[in-house]
């Protein structure tokens, strides 16, 4: 029997990812990963991002360009594209790409330079649209109602406030736009050749659609901007077929019979590539943003309105917590302190849990939760010539931070499985363990968020295999590290103290 390929993308704010998994074999058989500010210089990117102060954008050509550079790679290492046979893809959420009334003709001919009416996407590290989340809450009926209605409370970053902005702010070019995308859909208009709806899993970040009916909410879109509804495409579940691949793929040797699915968000695609397909297990992901995440079968919002419920990629729900300050804080810290990561790492075992007293809220930029909207660091028994006990008070402040605010999930994990760029450290994943007093994993494929696409894919072609199924034989968890009873007394202490620390400021 020759393998049966399903090929997983990942595009995050920093980078593009693909790996190729073997169904059968259980096995991931390739991995890449490009950079977009290595590779993609002439964009000008820092990070993948371009900032203003707190409007935070990204050059959607530049997701194209690493596309099609990804699978010009692929042909050239000679990876067997022409035995894949279904591929998927994750993006970071929330953001979105404004597109004009060239989008479908240009998809078919491929030719995506004049498709834009907006050059650049808001991204969800934008923290500008402060004003347009109110006044959305408040046609809505207040946070309660909101909550209730999408899953979350208006955000800053969510898309319904971007788009709001944007009409406010540029309505010549809102009403030039014929299609509103997010990152998950516009790639994979791209790769399908054709106008992707949006999942629900994706679809839930927007403060646009009704978490329970799934499908678009009329009040939300109203209180939004005019005519959204007809700038929308539809919402669908998370292994609906767009299509097969666009010719332009086929010519790096991809199977042309391949089945190109809607994409989804970064965040439940993980939850799916940790295997999270039932209830009881907490997924942490320590990237750009780090993210605490549990799969949930029964509708349960947050009522401090700081977290989220999405619906998950099996269409159950997922409770989300999300921080700003992850991975780009940690390289912040870094860099004022000259450390590369060996020294910070031996700063970490060299300083005791609990750091004397020690305390920072490390907002390098503005924070999501808690809700801080002017960056800043502040510091209590810290000297800030203190570099060590500077690095152990970031992470600690970190992970507590995750524990404090994720009572509203009802979770009490026994287990946490770790997965993103940063968990492969082991004195940070040691941090986390004894803040939660819980045993932290490890996936034996790390790139959890496209593998999880990969597997959309398997799932989506065999059609009537379950989840636990698809997923089983990529996902089991490999011990890391496990708590220290020590620790876990010094952190249980420590928590009321970083608690009214941060709720002071
Ligand atoms: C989740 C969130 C981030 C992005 C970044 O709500 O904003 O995790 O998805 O990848």
């Amino acid at each position: 029997m020759r393998e049966r390929l399903f090929l997983g993308l990942d595009c995050s704010t920093q980078s593009l990812s693909a790996i190729l998994i073997d169904f059968d074999a259980k096995k991931v058989i390739y991995e890449k990963q490009l950079i977009f500010e290595k590779e993609f210089p002439h964009y000008e990117t820092k990070s993948g991002t371009l900032r203003n102060g707190n409007v935070v954008h990204s050059p959607p050509l530049m997701w194209v360009e690493a596309l099609d550079q990804l699978f010009q790679a692929m042909a050239k290492e000679k990876v067997p594209l022409d035995r894949v046979l279904a591929l998927s893809g994750s993006a970071q959420q929330h953001g979105s790409v404004y597109l004009n009334e060239s989008f479908a003709k240009g998809l078919a001919a491929m030719r995506l330079e004049g498709v834009f009416s907006r050059p650049t996407a808001p991204i969800w590290m934008d923290a500008s649209t402060s004003g347009e989340c109110e006044e959305i809450r408040q046609a809505m009926g207040g946070m309660g109602a909101v909550l209730e209605a999408t899953g979350s409370n208006t955000f800053e970053r969510f898309t319904g406030p971007q788009i709001r902005k944007f009409y406010k702010e540029e309505p010549g070019l809102y009403a030039k736009t014929k299609h509103v995308a997010l990152v998950s859909s516009f790639m994979s208009s791209v790769l399908a050749g054709k106008i992707s709806p949006i999942d629900y899993g994706d679809g839930s970040g927007m403060n646009l659609m009704d978490i329970r009916k799934k499908e678009w909410h009329a009040k939300a879109l109203e209180a939004t901007a005019p005519n959204l509804a007809e700038k929308l495409p539809p919402l669908v579940p998370s292994a609906t077929v767009v299509g097969p691949v666009h010719p332009h793929f086929v010519q790096y040797g991809l199977n042309p019979k391949a089945l190109s699915l809607v994409w989804t968000g970064d965040n439940p695609s993980s939850l799916l590539g940790l295997g999270l397909v039932e209830e009881g297990i907490v997924g942490v992901s320590l990237g750009t943003s780090f993210t605490y995440f549990g799969c949930l079968r029964s509708f349960h919002v947050d009522p401090k309105g700081e977290g989220h419920l999405f619906v998950s990629p099996t269409g159950d729900y997922m409770t989300l917590n999300c921080f700003l300050n992850g991975a780009l804080a940690i390289q912040k810290m870094r860099e004022k302190y000259g450390v590369d990561w060996a020294t910070f790492n031996q700063m970490l075992t060299a300083t005791t849990p609990g750091n004397g007293g020690a305390l920072l809220l490390p907002y390098f930029d503005a924070e999501i939760i808690p809700k801080v909207l002017k960056p800043g660091l502040h510091r209590l028994q810290l000297r800030e010539d203190d570099a060590p006990a500077n690095c152990r008070a970031l992470v600690e402040a970190q992970m507590l931070s995750m524990r404090l605010h994720a009572g509203w999930m009802h979770l009490k994990p026994q287990r946490i499985y770790a997965t993103g760029g940063v968990s492969h450290n082991d004195p940070i994943l040691q941090i986390l363990a004894d803040v939660h007093n819980c045993e932290v994993m490890r996936i034996q494929v790390p790139k959890s968020t496209a593998l999880g696409a990969a597997l959309r894919a398997a799932y989506a072609y065999f059609g009537k295999m379950s989840w636990k199924e698809v997923v089983t034989g990529f996902t089991e968890p490999i011990p890391a590290v496990r708590p220290e009873p020590r620790a876990v007394k010094i952190y249980n202490e420590m928590l009321p103290k970083y608690a009214a620390f941060e709720s002071k400021l």
